[in-house]
C-alpha cells in the first residue's frame, strides 16, 4: 500500500527535527567540554549520535516505502548555557516536545489507517520514554545532590561511564 504525500512530508519534517536534536546535543556537548566536564560532554556526545541514528532510522523507512528523502537544513544551535544542570534540564524539555511530535505522528498514522507507519513509530514511542528517563533522571541528580562543585564533580564522573 502505498504511504500518503502527508506522512512522507510529516516524517521528512521528523527527519529535519532528529538532525535538530543532534545539533542541540552536539553543541551542549562542547559547552560541556569547554565548561571543563568530560564526563557530562561525553554523555551528550552519545546523544547526538543517538540522534543522528533516529533521523537515520526514519530516512531507512522512507526508503523502504519507496518515498522521496530531502536532507534537510539544519538549525544552528545555541551556543552558552547558565549551568550544566541547565544543560540537562533543557535536554530533558527538549524530549518531552519530541515525545509529543512522535505521538502527533502516530495520531496521524491512526487516522491515516497507516499500519506500516503505526509499527513503525512503536519504536520510536519506546524510545522516548527512555530517553525523557535518562534525562529526568540526571536532572533529579543534581536537584538531590545540590549544584556545589563537589556535587557536580561526582555526577560528571558518573556520566563519564555512559
Ligand atoms: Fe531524543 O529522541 Fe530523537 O529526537
Amino acid at each position: 500500500m502505498k504511504i500518503s504525500d502527508s506522512m512522507v512530508a510529516a516524517i521528512n519534517d521528523q527527519i529535519k527535527a532528529e538532525f535538530d536534536s543532534a545539533y542541540i546535543y552536539l553543541a551542549m556537548s562542547a559547552y560541556l567540554e569547554n565548561s571543563g566536564l568530560s564526563g557530562m560532554a561525553h554523555w551528550m556526545n552519545k546523544q547526538y549520535k543517538e540522534e543522528v541514528e533516529h533521523a537515520e532510522r526514519f530516512i531507512k523507512y522512507l526508503y523502504e516505502r519507496g518515498a522521496r528523502v530531502i536532507i534537510p537544513e539544519i538549525a544552528k544551535p545555541k551556543e552558552a548555557y547558565p549551568s550544566a544542570v541547565e544543560v540537562f534540564r533543557e535536554a530533558y524539555r527538549h524530549e518531552q516536545y519530541v515525545t509529543s511530535r512522535i505521538y502527533k505522528l502516530v495520531d496521524m498514522a491512526i487516522a491515516e489507517k497507516d499500519y506500516a507507519t503505526q509499527s513503525m513509530l512503536k519504536w520510536y514511542v519506546d524510545e522516548q520514554l527512555e530517553e525523557e528517563d535518562n534525562t529526568g533522571s540526571i536532572v533529579a541528580k543534581f536537584e538531590f545532590l545540590g549544584e556545589d562543585k563537589h556535587s557536580v564533580y561526582m555526577i560528571d564522573k558518573e556520566l563519564a561511564a555512559r
